[in-house]
């Protein structure tokens, strides 16, 4: 077993993971009664393996990460009163509102994000990494994506180009043993997933994700392979949800005694009593870390209740607009290739205003059926258009087999 590092980082530790912890205990609650919107993806159990991470990682280091990112964005120092308001879809949130659970951002932080793509922030890391190569700096990027992610095309695209090109990255598999309902063992053949770069040119490691202490020990090693011999490795790290893919999962894939089985490994009891033991924490300071955790996430809530939603004339801002007239098909409105109503930057407040009242993009045209781009575009004949349902609390569209349903990240 590694050894505790000094109290001081023990404490740090300790106070990151229940901070973390309670940030998403609340988020759920948050989530219940309607406060928070879109899809929500907690981490719940995975608090080792993120806060070991990023606590052996530099200000200078890039971390990106998937739509289960609350917890690796306050770890990596963004208040959590932002995160909270992004939840909330408020304009203090770290994406103004915008992006909501799956995409948590922060540039000067330097976490780049929140992917809803499962696989996607692989080939984004491997540009992230060579970014700073070709300027000559010092940083590493780290990559963290999950179990499912390693079955994706983006996989093995970005191992090639990581040991070829010799980029300063570290990947790291969050393997929480699932991919959605589908078990590693019914999703990948190879189920040693820290081997799965090795034709590639990338070895790798399996390390405990439920030990705070070994993951940091492992990333410490993976990260210095990337700044000073430029050798990207692969991590795996085991860890666990204990709540289920998304806050519409019915989790008929896993029994009671499996998740209980994991919470006797709790990350953050297990760290807490370790330190207890070894007299490098007291008791008071254990209970201090749970109450600033507490406060912090109290805070946090108020704030982002306080913060305003983004005004409507706002609606179109930081998003790609057409002026010129193109072919294709193309963001507001998918009836003809010509620019719409909405679509010129000059008219935009006004008329953004208007389409959004009287129900966007078919806004002031005639009733009756209108073309739909899975039918009517360049998508197959034949292809059913997919029916898109208003969320309401705990009534999630699921698929037919209970599962939910799969358009979220
Ligand atoms: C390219 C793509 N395919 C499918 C999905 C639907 N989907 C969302 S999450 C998920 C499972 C991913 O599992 P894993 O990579 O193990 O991450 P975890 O949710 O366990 O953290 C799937 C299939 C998606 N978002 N993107
Ligand atoms: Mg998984």
């Amino acid at each position: 077993m590694a050894d505790l590092p000094d109290a001081a980082t023990c404490y740090e530790l300790l106070a990151r993971m229940a901070l973390i912890r309670r940030f998403e205990e609340e988020a759920g609650r948050q989530y219940q009664r309607a406060r928070a919107g879109g899809f929500l993806h907690l981490a719940i159990g995975e608090e080792a393996t993120i806060v070991g991470t990023t606590s052996v990682m530099r200000d200078e280091d890039f971390l990106i990460g998937t739509y289960r990112t609350h917890g690796h964005a306050i770890a990596r120092g963004t208040e959590p009163k932002r995160v909270m308001a992004e939840l909330f879809g408020r304009v203090d949130g770290t994406s103004g509102g915008r992006g909501g659970s799956m995409h948590i951002f922060d540039a000067e932080k330097r976490f780049m994000g929140g992917y809803g793509i499962v696989g996607g922030n692989l080939p984004i890391a491997a540009g992230i990494s060579l970014a700073s190569q070709y300027k000559g700096e010092d940083a590493v990027t780290v990559c963290m994506f999950g179990d499912g992610a390693s079955n994706t095309g983006n996989f093995g695209e970005t191992m090639n180009l990581a040991a070829l090109w010799k980029l300063p990255v570290l990947f790291m598999v969050e393997n929480n043993l699932y991919g959605m309902g589908t078990s590693v063992e019914r999703h990948s053949a190879q189920t040693d997933l820290s081997k799965k770069a090795e034709g590639y040119g990338i070895s790798g490691e399996r390390i405990d994700g439920m030990d705070v202490v070994e993951v940091r020990e492992g990333v410490a090693e993976g990260i210095r392979l990337a700044r000073e011999e430029q050798r990207p490795t692969l991590l795996e790290a085991f860890t666990y949800r204990y709540r289920g893919h998304s806050a519409a999962d019915p989790e008929v894939y896993r029994e009671r005694e499996e998740v209980e089985e994991w919470q006797e490994k709790d990350p953050i009891e297990q760290f807490a009593k370790r330190c207890l033991e070894a007299d490098v924490l007291g008791e008071r300071e254990v209970a201090q870390a749970r109450e600033a955790a507490e406060e912090a996430v109290k805070a946090a809530v108020e704030f982002a209740e306080a913060s305003p939603e983004p005004p409507l004339d706002t609606m179109y801002e930081n998003l790609y607009a057409q002026t010129e007239p193109s072919s294709g098909w193309y963001a507001v409105d998918e009836r003809s290739p010509e620019p719409h109503r909405g679509e010129d930057e000059a008219e935009m407040p006004a008329a953004a205003r208007e389409l959004a009242e009287a129900g966007a993009a078919y806004a002031g045209q005639a009733e009756g059926p209108r073309p739909n781009p899975a039918t009517h575009g360049d998508a197959q004949e034949g292809v059913e258009p997919r029916v898109s349902a208003e969320r309401e609390v705990g009534d999630e569209p699921e698929d037919a087999d209970g599962s939910p349903a799969e358009d979220e990240g």
